[in-house]
């Protein structure tokens, strides 16, 4: 097969550039960026550093000599601000390149389209919206914070074909596979946090980790929801929280003494209001937005998720499910939704299917 090296070949290897560095970015946004001479030679690429720094563009251009007729492809709007890095535009202008193609406008509103007006202002011929659909769904998150001030939200669940995560007794090592179960670490990975409600703890006193090889000190921070503050003060999470970012939120803040303790451990102890149904998720995200958390995953229990799939801003469901039955009297991996007519069901759609080792990973989009 002859490969056509247009502009679609090479905005989809920034995307690929920029998804591998995705989660590891801090509260900047994964950029892929590539740059292409006249004769369609990869001259140098470049990804967002780690924690943000330097911008994509920047680390592509730099220590390059830009020949005539070379094009820049960059997943993201090149910025225009002035923030922790210098602007993006500007160093552009100062290479000399003289045609951009742009995948998605930057939402930040520091950014928002100055960047590409202030490209064109300089006689850069800018194309944008090249593989769009591949860059929205990348940015999906990092969007949503800076639309709303709130982190997107993805969910993950493990259950068996038949939907359940675990037996009557409790017991659900192991419902999925160890090929399903190192992906769901590549997804604490990708995303910035993890939250879980208090009885997840309580069960299986998890340490909400990435343990993929070399990767752990990408791990995301922690989040339990805990009404009445029964975290166990001796918990993994607890004992590790100096080390990664743990957050309790609670409406109770009874036990001084308690709170006192999880303090000593490096634990930050929230509260914040109770609803009908549960500590209130909504709260609990303005929160982590105000802290410039872009992406939240969801790992349960079933009431957590159920909340996660009611809110508007739900990312993504990323569904593992299994070769194993377990029955009616199994635990359900939602909890109730209430529904009584089939057009209140959350909107969802299959966006990938892929096989691990005859377990089957479902990611849904969200229809808006
Ligand atoms: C780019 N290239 O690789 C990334 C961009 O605080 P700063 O200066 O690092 O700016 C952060 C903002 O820059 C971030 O919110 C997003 O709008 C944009 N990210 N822009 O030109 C990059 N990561
Ligand atoms: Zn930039």
């Amino acid at each position: 097969m002859k490969i056509i090296r247009d502009d679609n070949f090479f905005m989809n290897l920034a995307i690929n550039i920029a998804k591998r560095k995705k989660g590891m970015t801090g509260v900047n946004p994964s950029v892929g960026c590539v740059v292409v001479s006249k004769n369609k030679t990869i001259i140098s690429t470049g990804n967002t550093g780690s924690n943000g720094s330097p911008h994509a563009e920047i680390k592509a251009l730099n220590g390059i000599q830009i020949e005539a007729g070379s094009t820049l492809y960059t997943t993201l709007e090149p910025c225009f601000h002035s923030g922790k890095n210098p602007p993006c535009v500007d160093e552009i202008i100062k290479s000399g390149i003289k045609r951009v193609v742009v995948a998605s406008l930057d939402k930040n509103p520091l950014v928002n389209g100055k960047g590409i007006k202030k490209l064109k202002n300089s006689g850069i011929i800018v194309l944008q919206g090249v593989l769009i659909k591949k860059t929205e769904d990348l940015y999906g998150e990092f969007f949503n914070r800076v639309t709303y001030g709130i982190p997107g939200i993805n969910i993950k669940i493990a259950s068996s074909a038949d939907g359940k995560t675990a037996l009557k007794n409790g017991k659900s090592k192991w419902i999925t596979n160890k090929l399903s179960r190192n992906y769901g670490h590549k997804l604490r990975l990708c995303n910035d946090g993890i939250m879980v409600g208090i009885n997840t703890i309580l069960k299986d006193n998890p340490s909400l980790t990435c343990r993929l090889p070399g990767l752990t000190k990408f791990s995301p921070s922690r989040f339990v929801m805990d009404t009445n503050l029964k975290i166990p003060v001796n918990s993994k999470i607890i004992n590790t929280a100096k080390k990664n970012e743990t957050i309790i939120f609670t409406s109770k803040y009874s036990s001084k003494r308690k709170v006192r303790i999880l303090k000593n451990k490096g634990v930050q102890v929230i509260r914040i209001p109770k609803t009908k149904k549960g500590l209130s998720l909504n709260s609990a995200l303005k929160f982590l937005g105000k802290k410039e958390y872009n992406s939240l995953l969801i790992e349960g229990g079933n009431k957590l998720i159920a909340s996660a799939i009611n809110s508007s801003h739900l990312n993504k469901i990323f569904w593992f499910s299994s070769e194993k039955i377990i029955g009616e009297e199994g635990k359900p991996s939602v909890g109730k939704l209430n529904i009584a007519n089939l057009d209140n069901s959350p909107n969802l759609i299959l966006q990938n299917m892929i096989n691990l080792d005859n377990n089957y990973l479902k990611v849904y989009g969200v229809r808006k």
